[in-house]
C-alpha cells in the first residue's frame, strides 16, 4: 500500500471573542484538514493548525509523503529530523512563552509530522479493521473524559456575526459560573478549567471560589493564566486557592519560564501549600520534561498530539511522565471533530493520562463541523471510542468545501490575538508578561 495523493484543505471556522493573556480570539479560527489517499482506495484524515505557515510546512514534505508506505512512519520522522530547517529545541526558549500555540517555529517538525502520522494511522486502522487506539497498542479506557473549558469573553458572535454562542458576555465571576452551568448541562463535564490571565487576579480567585461553591469539592478545578502573573502573584494565588486547586486540580503556567515556576513551587512548599503546577507553555518537547522535572517546576505536563509529534509521541510522553512520577493532561486549541477524535484515541491509549483533557469543542459552531453526520456526542463529559475502524469519522465534503470558501473570503492567514485585541478592545494593548 502506497500513498498516492495528499490533499490539504485550509478552512476557517467561526470562533467567539474569547480572551486570554495572548489577547482576543479573532472571529475566525483557522484549521488545515489533511486527506491522504492510498493506491488501494483508502482515505485517511487528520486536522491540524491552520493558516499559511502550517500549510507551507506540509507542502514542503509533499514529495516525501507521496509514494510512501503509511506504515513506515519512523523513517519519515527520521528524515524530517535531519532537515536543517528544523531548529534544535532549546528548553525554555522564550518564544514558547510568547507565541500562541501553533505559531511556535520550534514545534514545526512535530506539528507537521503529526498531521501526516494521524492520517496514516487512520489509513492503517481502516486497512486492518481496527480503531486507531488499538492500532497504537490498545486502549486502557473506552471513554475519554474532557474538561469544561471556561473563558472570559466578550459578547457578539464569531464568524460573520451570524454565529452567536449561548454564553454572552463573561467578564466577571458570576458570569463565569453561569457559563460553566450551561456548559456542564449540555456536555456533562466532570472537571473544570478556567482560562485566566484576563481579569485582575483577585477576580480570578473569586471566580474559582464561586465555581467551587457552585459545583462542590468533587469537581476538580484548574486555572491557567498563560504566564500572566509574576512569581509573587502566582504564590499569592496559589496560597489563596490552596483548597480549591488541590483534589485533582492544578495551577497551569502561572508565570513565565521553568525557572519562574520552580520558584513558585519552592515558595508554595515553604508555606505548606502543596498544589501541582501544570504546563503546556514551558514544556512543549521532551528536553523540557526532564528539565522541568529536575527543577521541580512542573508536576503535570499537558500533552497535545498536534504539536508533540502525533499519537505515538504522546504515548512516549505518557510513559516518560509516568517513569518520572509526573502527571499527564492534554491541551487544546480551537478545533473540530477530527482533532477531537485523534485526541480521544490517543488519550484512550495513554495509561498515565488521568486528568480530563482540555477541549475547545463547545466553542465551535455546529454549522461548521466537517465530520459527516455532524458534531461528536459527549456522554457525561466523555467521548466514547467508536466501534469503527480508524479514527471512526469521515469528512463531509460539502462542509469542508464551505470551510474552504470561508477561508478564501477572509483576510486572516495566521492567529494573532494581540492584533485582535488592539483592533476590537484597546488600541494600545500589548502582551505584557508578567502583567500582574
Ligand atoms: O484558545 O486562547 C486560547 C488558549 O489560550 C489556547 O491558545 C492555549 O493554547 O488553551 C491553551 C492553553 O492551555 O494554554
Ligand atoms: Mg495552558
Amino acid at each position: 500500500m502506497r500513498i498516492s495523493e495528499l490533499k490539504l484543505h485550509s478552512i476557517a471556522i467561526a470562533d467567539p471573542p474569547l480572551r486570554s493573556s495572548y489577547g482576543l480570539h479573532a472571529p475566525w479560527a483557522l484549521r488545515t484538514i489533511v486527506e491522504l489517499h492510498t493506491d488501494d482506495g483508502i482515505t485517511g484524515i487528520s486536522e491540524t493548525f491552520g493558516g499559511e505557515g502550517p500549510r507551507a510546512a506540509l507542502e514542503a514534505i509533499r514529495e516525501r509523503v507521496i509514494g510512501m508506505d503509511p506504515f513506515q512512519l519512523a523513517g519519515l520522522y527520521e528524515d524530517m529530523s535531519r532537515d536543517e530547517a528544523v531548529a534544535a529545541h532549546a528548553p525554555g526558549d522564550r518564544s514558547q512563552t510568547w507565541l500562541v500555540p501553533g505559531e511556535n517555529p520550534l514545534d514545526q517538525k512535530n506539528r507537521t509530522f503529526a498531521a501526516i502520522e494521524i492520517a496514516c494511522l487512520d489509513i492503517i486502522g481502516k486497512a486492518i479493521g481496527k480503531p486507531v487506539c488499538d492500532v497504537i497498542g490498545g486502549r486502557v479506557r473506552d471513554r475519554v473524559s474532557f474538561s469544561a473549558y471556561l473563558f472570559y469573553k466578550h459578547g457578539g458572535g464569531g464568524g460573520d456575526g451570524s454565529y452567536q454562542d449561548q454564553y454572552g458576555v463573561v467578564l466577571d465571576p458570576a458570569a463565569a459560573v453561569k457559563e460553566c452551568r450551561q456548559m456542564i448541562a449540555e456536555y456533562g463535564f466532570k472537571e473544570i478549567k478556567l482560562k485566566g490571565g484576563v481579569l485582575d487576579p483577585s477576580l480570578e480567585i473569586e471566580t474559582i471560589r464561586q465555581l467551587r461553591a457552585a459545583f462542590g469539592p468533587r469537581i476538580p478545578l484548574r486555572i491557567d493564566p498563560n504566564c500572566a502573573w509574576s512569581i509573587g502573584t502566582s504564590v499569592s494565588v496559589g496560597e489563596a486557592l490552596h483548597d480549591e486547586l488541590s483534589n485533582g486540580g492544578y495551577l497551569e503556567d502561572p508565570c513565565p519560564e521553568l525557572s519562574g515556576m520552580s520558584g513558585v513551587r519552592k515558595k508554595l512548599l515553604e508555606k505548606g501549600v502543596e498544589i501541582a503546577i501544570g504546563s503546556n507553555v514551558a514544556v512543549t518537547a521532551f528536553p523540557d520534561v526532564t528539565r522541568a522535572h529536575e527543577l521541580d517546576a512542573v508536576q503535570i505536563v499537558l500533552s497535545d498530539p498536534h504539536y508533540w509529534g502525533g499519537l505515538r509521541q504522546v504515548q512516549y510522553l505518557s510513559h516518560l511522565t509516568q517513569v518520572l512520577g509526573m502527571g499527564l493532561s492534554m491541551h487544546s486549541n480551537s478545533h473540530l471533530g477530527v482533532s477531537l477524535m485523534a485526541m480521544t484515541h490517543v488519550a484512550a491509549a495513554c495509561p498515565n493520562l488521568t486528568y480530563a483533557c482540555d477541549t475547545h469543542y463547545p466553542w465551535q459552531a455546529e454549522s461548521d463541523e466537517i465530520v459527516a453526520g455532524g458534531r461528536i456526542r459527549f456522554e457525561n463529559g466523555s467521548v466514547l471510542i467508536p466501534d469503527k475502524p480508524g479514527l471512526g469519522v469521515e469528512l463531509d465534503e460539502d462542509q469542508v468545501a464551505r470551510g474552504r470558501e470561508r477561508y478564501e473570503n477572509i483576510p486572516y492567514r495566521k492567529r494573532d490575538d494581540e492584533a485582535e485585541m488592539r483592533q476590537h478592545v484597546d488600541p494600545g494593548w500589548k502582551r505584557v508578561l508578567p502583567r500582574w
